[in-house]
């Protein structure tokens, strides 16, 4: 009896250490199950917990279960969430830094942004956000590819986005763009988009292909997608500064690696996805509309003048990268 207590106790011993340090992370996504920016987060766990020998784990919310984005960064914020994949676009209204990458236009094609984010403007931006007040920890960026518009009614050049109501995400800079592009921005949270479709409180919206797909936005009416790609976001992973200053100096160096093996294992993912989710709204119906996109990007240079003007430094490193 005691020999076997004695056994219990030295079990204890060896596991309880372990067990308070275990650790499970919390991620957010506003995606569903399956979407890239999901499945890369999942890896990253999985690599994580492998490296750790499970002591620190990555548990994944996907479907925006968590909340909506902007909601999402503020719980982010105070610790409450661990790990957030979310659009650059709702981080440009906390930290305005990040806002170079938001300007519409800006890249010149997707090549282009990724060799940027790859880089060491890449790099001055997440220094940029993790040395923000905002409590937030840059740890990789993704792909969140070339956004166009979807609208009820064929649109192909400004003109014909008059009177247009097209949602936005919540950031004034893009409510700018649209307005600039000849419609009318509506700033509002990706979860409301589709009712709002459907009962007319807009008239479109923009995205990239498997956005629009999986949020079912085409089937609440949006049968045109005009290749505007007036938008390159590039997507960022982010954690809670709150969590990771309680990480070891180890365990934070190994989270901003894998952060990093993320961001190129996301990109494989969504070439894939772009490809699949553009042939699957042709079949469900979508007309694509090919146009040349350059009265869009004439249209908006007063929105570039407007913002860029605070980012006259990195918008030549940006130029300059080819
Ligand atoms: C998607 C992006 C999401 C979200 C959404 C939106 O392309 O991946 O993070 O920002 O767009 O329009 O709100």
């Amino acid at each position: 009896m005691k020999i076997r207590r004695t056994l219990l106790a030295l079990a204890l011993a060896a596991t309880l250490p372990l067990a308070a340090q275990a650790q499970t992370l919390k991620a957010s996504d506003t995606h569903p199950a399956g979407y890239p920016t999901v499945v890369a987060v999942e890896m990253m766990g999985k690599k994580l917990e492998a490296a750790t020998n499970g002591r620190i784990k990555v548990q994944m919310f996907p479907g925006a279960v968590l909340g909506q984005e902007k909601e999402v960064v503020e719980q982010t914020q105070l610790g409450a969430i661990q790990i957030a994949r979310i659009s650059l676009g709702v981080i440009g209204p906390v930290v305005p830094e990040v806002n170079v990458f938001n300007m519409p236009f800006v890249f010149r094609d997707i090549p282009h942004m990724r060799k940027v984010i790859d880089g060491a403007v890449g790099d001055e931006l997440m220094a940029k956000v993790s040395a923000s007040p905002a409590k937030l920890v840059a740890l990789g960026w993704m792909d969140g590819g070339s956004r166009s518009l979807y609208t009820k009614k064929p649109v192909r050049s400004p003109a014909d986005l008059k009177g247009q109501k097209i949602r936005m995400m919540g950031n004034p800079l893009f409510v700018d763009t649209m307005n600039a592009m000849g419609g009318n921005g509506i700033a509002m949270g990706y979860g409301e988009v589709f009712s709002a479709l459907q009962t007319g409180v807009i008239d479109g919206a923009e995205n990239n292909p498997p956005s629009m797909f999986t949020s079912n936005h085409y089937s609440a009416g949006a049968k045109y997608y005009t290749q505007t790609n007036h938008l390159i976001i590039p997507e960022i992973l982010v954690m809670s500064k709150v969590s990771f200053d309680k990480l070891s100096a180890a365990d934070q160096a190994l989270v901003k690696k894998l952060g990093r093996e993320a961001q190129l294992d996301q990109r494989v993912l969504w070439d894939k996805s772009v490809e699949e989710h553009s042939a699957k709204l042709k079949a469900a119906g979508v007309e694509f509309i090919n146009i040349d996109n350059k009265p869009f990007f004439e249209a908006t240079a007063p929105v570039r003048a407007k913002y860029g003007a605070n980012y006259a430094d990195l918008l030549k490193k940006i130029a300059a990268v080819n």
